[in-house]
């Protein structure tokens, strides 16, 4: 394990490369054949897995004692986290396999061990799993500098251009170089205040395309929550990044068109497919046999993705090596533009390329998801959703629109949204750290080379950290107000919405102007309906993922005086 080249894509990349030249024309043979070969493995691993069948170790019932003390239990000589025992070389790869999604089946067994950390053997990998804020803080505040990488996976090099950008780069100088531009140039507080106004645009197109959805207006039409907050997320990065919400025709609506729909898939469906436990990012002699479909899903969803970035990246990078350009409009220009100390550019068009992907990637389904929640959550408790609403009215009146600069007032409005994230995060768990030294978590040993995953609904829903854990409840959210603004960040990792440490998220501020002015300007001017057939919302989980089962449906109705409402375009 210790021999893993975690550190060094170029030695991963090589052998995935390798791999990928043999099979390559196994392949192309036919679609049966792939078939024959994933049923071969398979069964091949299961029988291994039914004969071999060792027994749970006896560490385990030690563990339990041990963590009944609380979750940073010590022992002397330290011991791997508990966790299920792994078979030969594949370790709980058959496990993963059959009973998916993995991340249901992970926190099965660590509830049933009742255990606050365990450990996953994934071939070679040590997957650590962290459900306790104690823990995760020596994890990422602690030790921080003990577990600042991150894996490499066939679906994150793929989306980085082999690791060009900040979020998903191992350590070394190229996420320091990315991370320091992002800090430095792009999200910070100049940039923020330079670009209000293109977010202002965007919230006013929110409030007249949901006026229009509305009104549109019979009792038979509906709002499609899900959709409506999806493509306001796409709508302001893309604004932010090209300075413009189409890549095509406008539509007169203010409606996404057909590529702004095949762009916000192709990005949900790359986050669907990033960290999710593919067989062959644990046994990289698979890679390239591409078993389980993942690899084609990856590449797929990566050349939509460039296919319409590249329309813009490319023309714009011309029209500055040209001279036609002169003024910088946005993240885009910002970075084809930056000089290093010599006064040659900074950034190579790939490293543009990467880093804006990965910029779209974090910027749409972190506030989409929280704000579909939250209502949903409120159109089952009514008392919630009138708090809210009359906060709003309370701090603006009626005869404007929520604009930034009153996220500061809206403490309830943010205290919903904090619960979202507490309650219904958008992934089971935080993007992955990678232990670049042996160390001790907990009493327990996580040796160099580890995947660290501090599980979001591990955290938010910990029955000894949060009373009443799987209820909605913004209140437990405002104790602390008084007097004090409620924030969306959770340093203490109580849950995890930004995360902490050197790894943690750099865009708070514009992640929270995001999350509440979708939320603010949906409650403000609106009152939300269930449709007839319904008599409460169905509050489901997705069993593959955290999202709401089915996505949220419900009737609007325009509550403001009909000036305020942006003026329609000529249709
Ligand atoms: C509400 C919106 C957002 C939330 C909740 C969020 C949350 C997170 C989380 C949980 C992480 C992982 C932290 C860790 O590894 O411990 C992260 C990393 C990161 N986020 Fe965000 N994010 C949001 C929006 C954004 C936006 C809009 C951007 C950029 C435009 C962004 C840029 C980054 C970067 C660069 C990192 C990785 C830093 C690194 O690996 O060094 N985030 N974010
Ligand atoms: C990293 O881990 C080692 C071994 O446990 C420990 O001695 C050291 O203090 C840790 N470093 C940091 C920066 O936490
Ligand atoms: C409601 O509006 C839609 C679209 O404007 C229209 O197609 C539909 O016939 C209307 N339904 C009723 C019951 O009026
Ligand atoms: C995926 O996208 C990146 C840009 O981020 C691009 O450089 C790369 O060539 C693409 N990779 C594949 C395999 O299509
Ligand atoms: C499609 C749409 O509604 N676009 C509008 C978005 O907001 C800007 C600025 O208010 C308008 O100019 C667009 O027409």
């Amino acid at each position: 394990m210790a021999d893993l080249p975690v550190h060094h894509p170029s030695v991963m990349e090589a052998m995935g490369e390798a791999v990928v030249g043999t099979s390559s024309f196994l392949l192309s043979n036919s679609a049966a054949l792939q078939q024959a070969l994933l049923l071969v493995v398979v069964t091949f691993i299961i029988c291994l897995a039914v004969r071999l069948r060792p027994r749970r170790s006896r560490r385990t019932a030690m563990t339990k004692l041990k963590q009944q003390h609380g979750c940073a239990a010590t022992a002397a000589v330290a011991p791997l986290p508990p966790g299920p025992a792994p078979w030969p070389v594949v370790g709980s790869v058959p496990e993963m396999m059959v009973k998916k999604p993995a991340f249901r089946w992970i926190h099965l067994m660590m509830k049933e061990m009742g255990t606050d950390i365990a450990c996953v053997h994934l071939g070679p990998v040590h997957v650590v799993v962290i459900t306790c804020p104690r823990i995760a803080r020596e994890v990422l505040k602690k030790q921080d500098a003990n577990f600042t990488s991150r894996p490499l996976t066939f679906a994150s090099r793929t989306f980085s251009g082999g690791y060009r950008s900040a979020v998903l780069s191992p350590l070394g100088d190229q996420w320091q170089k990315m991370r320091r531009v992002l800090t430095s140039e792009i999200i910070c507080p100049s940039r923020h205040k330079w670009l209000h106004d293109k977010r202002s645009d965007e919230a006013d197109n929110l409030t007249r395309y949901v006026y229009n959805l509305a009104a549109a207006g019979n009792s038979s039409s509906i709002v499609d929550v899900r959709h409506v907050a999806r493509h306001y997320c796409g709508n302001v990065i893309r604004r932010l990044v090209f300075n413009r919400r189409y890549f095509g025709k406008p539509r007169p609506d203010g409606g996404p068109g057909l590529l702004e729909v095949q762009h916000v898939d192709a990005v949900f469906a790359s986050l669907g497919l990033l960290y999710a436990f593919c067989i062959s990012d644990y046994l990289p002699w698979l890679l390239g046999l591409d078993l389980d479909g993942h690899e084609k899903a990856v590449k797929e969803a990566n050349a939509t993705v460039n296919r319409l970035h590249d329309t813009v990246i490319d023309e714009r990078w011309r029209q500055w090596k040209s001279g036609e350009r002169q003024e910088p409009e946005d993240f885009l220009d910002v970075l084809i533009t930056l000089k290093d100390d010599g006064g040659n550019p900074l950034l190579t068009i790939e490293e543009v390329k990467a880093q804006l992907q990965e910029i779209m990637f974090a910027a749409m389904d972190n506030p989409s998801n929280a704000v579909e929640w939250t209502l949903a959550e409120m159109m089952n408790q009514p008392e919630t959703m009138k708090k809210a609403v009359e906060e709003i009215d309370r701090v603006l009146g009626r005869d404007r629109l929520v604009q930034e600069s009153d996220i500061p007032q809206l403490n309830y409005v943010k205290a919903c949204i904090r619960e979202a994230f507490r309650l219904h995060p958008v992934a089971p768990f935080n993007v992955p750290h990678v232990a670049l030294a042996d160390t001790t978590i907990a009493g327990y040993r996580v040796p160099k080379g580890s995947h660290v995953l501090l599980s979001r609904t591990g955290l938010g829903r910990n029955p000894r950290v949060w009373d009443e854990p799987l209820r909605f409840r913004s209140e437990r959210h405002m104790v602390a107000a008084e007097g004090t603004d409620v924030s969306l960040t959770e340093n203490e990792l109580r849950f995890i919405s930004f995360s902490t440490g050197r790894r943690g998220c750099i865009a708070a501020t514009l992640g929270t102007a995001m999350s509440v002015m979708l939320l603010g300007r949906l409650l403000q001017g609106f009152t939300w309906t269930k449709p007839a057939s319904v008599a409460s919302i169905d509050l489901s989980e997705s069993t593959h993922d955290t999202f709401l089962a089915k996505p949220l449906v419900l009737h609007a109705h325009p509550r403001l005086p009909m000036h305020l409402y942006p003026t329609p375009t000529a249709t």
